[in-house]
């Protein structure tokens, strides 16, 4: 049982709502230690395949806890920070995916843990930003480095030096975002994305993640040789032989997760 998050399972799928509306969903400390034990959940349960994470009420995340930082001083915002990157490092490097169901107000922190999952489905309400500067600080849940990453280092110091606010529309067009939905339909969307990756080869959907995540910053050389060893392995999978078996039979294929 959690304070600040729910933490539900249903047909495979992990559903992690942040659940503070009165504070925007702010993350403090709490927020973050409850994500990374159920990030730890996901990983460790046999009956999930994917998680879904989302805000309670009209927000996403409005960012870090602005009444808990107000007074930090250096050392004690290294541990916040610290414990902001083991949390979405939790998720981003999870074996399973994550995908964000981006219902409101993504800021700062809110904007960052939406990037630390595997694709952000965003409503048509949401917006995005990193308004630290606004604050007297920068970035500091990866920001800097995961916005550069998924929408280029021009778009990333856009975003960050001016603070500015952008909506859904804009997100889907610079790449943050994968889909952009009505409000009403964001569940019904995420949850389809989730039942599309669970009725796919089990093992073959946590070998490209990690394919993926440890391949993309290495230089090409070595990502392709991580790529063909990663592939190459899941030709000792009962799943490869079943795969291609039940295309060859015209049939759908029975994963075994072997
Ligand atoms: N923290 C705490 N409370 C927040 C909050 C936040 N980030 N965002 C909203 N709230 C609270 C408001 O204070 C208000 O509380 P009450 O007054 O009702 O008690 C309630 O949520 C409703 O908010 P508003 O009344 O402001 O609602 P509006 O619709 O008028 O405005 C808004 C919505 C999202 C535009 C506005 O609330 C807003 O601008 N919120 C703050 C956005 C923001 O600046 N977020 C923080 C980004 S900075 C680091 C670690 C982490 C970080 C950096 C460094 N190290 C340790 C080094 C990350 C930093 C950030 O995330």
């Amino acid at each position: 049982m959690y304070e600040t998050i729910l933490y539900e399972v249903k047909d495979q799928i992990a559903y992690i709502t942040i659940n503070r509306p009165k504070a925007l969903n702010a993350l403090n400390s709490t927020v973050l230690t409850e994500l990374i034990d159920a990030a730890a959940k996901v990983e460790a349960d046999p009956d999930v395949r994917v998680a879904i994470v989302t805000g309670e009420g009209r927000a996403f995340v409005a960012g870090a806890d602005i009444s808990q930082m107000r007074d930090m001083e250096t050392m004690e915002a290294k541990d916040f920070m610290a414990l902001g990157h083991k949390a979405f490092n939790a998720i981003d490097f999870n074996k399973k995916p994550f995908i964000a169901a981006v219902n409101g107000f993504a800021l700062g922190g809110g904007c960052e843990l939406s990037m630390a999952c595997d694709f952000r489905i965003a409503s048509e309400k949401a917006k995005f930003g990193q308004p630290e500067v606004n604050l007297g600080i920068i970035p500091g849940f990866g920001g800097t480095q995961r916005l550069p990453r998924l929408v280029g280092k021009g778009m990333a110091k856009y975003m960050i030096y001016t603070a500015e606010m952008i909506d859904a529309a804009e997100a889907l067009r610079i790449g943050l975002v994968q889909k952009v939905v009505p409000a009403e339909e964001l569940m019904a969307e995420a949850e389809k994305a989730a039942k599309l990756i669970i009725s796919k080869a089990p093992i073959a959907i946590l070998t490209a993640k990690a394919a993926i995540n440890y391949g993309y910053d290495m230089d090409m050389h070595s990502a392709s040789e991580w790529e063909a060893l990663n592939s190459g392995a899941g030709f000792s999978t009962e799943d490869q032989k079943e795969g291609m078996t039940a295309f060859l039979e015209k049939r759908p294929a029975v994963w075994k997760n072997k």
